[in-house]
């Protein structure tokens, strides 16, 4: 289960959506960042630099935030969509 902390932005979206392709089990919890809540002492924990997306993996314990990294590690974790290695990575970076 994969917790994601985001709100209705391009980066939060595209976060979601890519959790959606792969079809892993996720948990949103809303950060109304027009409401100045990414300053919330809880969500500072998750996302030092007061931004969405975040995300934490209940299986790992990897929290991250940065929505590349955070698909990347997505990416990574369910091995789609992100070759392993040399050119045809970077065709897709
Ligand atoms: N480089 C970051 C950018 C994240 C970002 O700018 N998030 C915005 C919303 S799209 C945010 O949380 N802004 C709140 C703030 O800066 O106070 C990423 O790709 O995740």
């Amino acid at each position: 289960m994969i917790d994601l902390w985001a709100w209705t932005t391009p980066n939060g979206r595209k976060v979601s959506i890519l959790l959606e392709e792969l079809e892993l089990p996720y948990e949103v919890h809303a950060v109304d960042i027009t409401n100045g809540e990414q300053h919330a002492p809880e969500f500072l924990k998750v996302s030092p630099n007061n931004k969405i997306p975040a995300i934490v993996d209940r299986e790992t314990g990897m929290a991250l935030m940065e929505s590349g990294a955070i698909m990347v590690y997505l990416a990574e974790k369910t091995g789609r969509f992100l070759p392993a290695a040399g050119e045809p990575r970077y065709r897709v970076m």
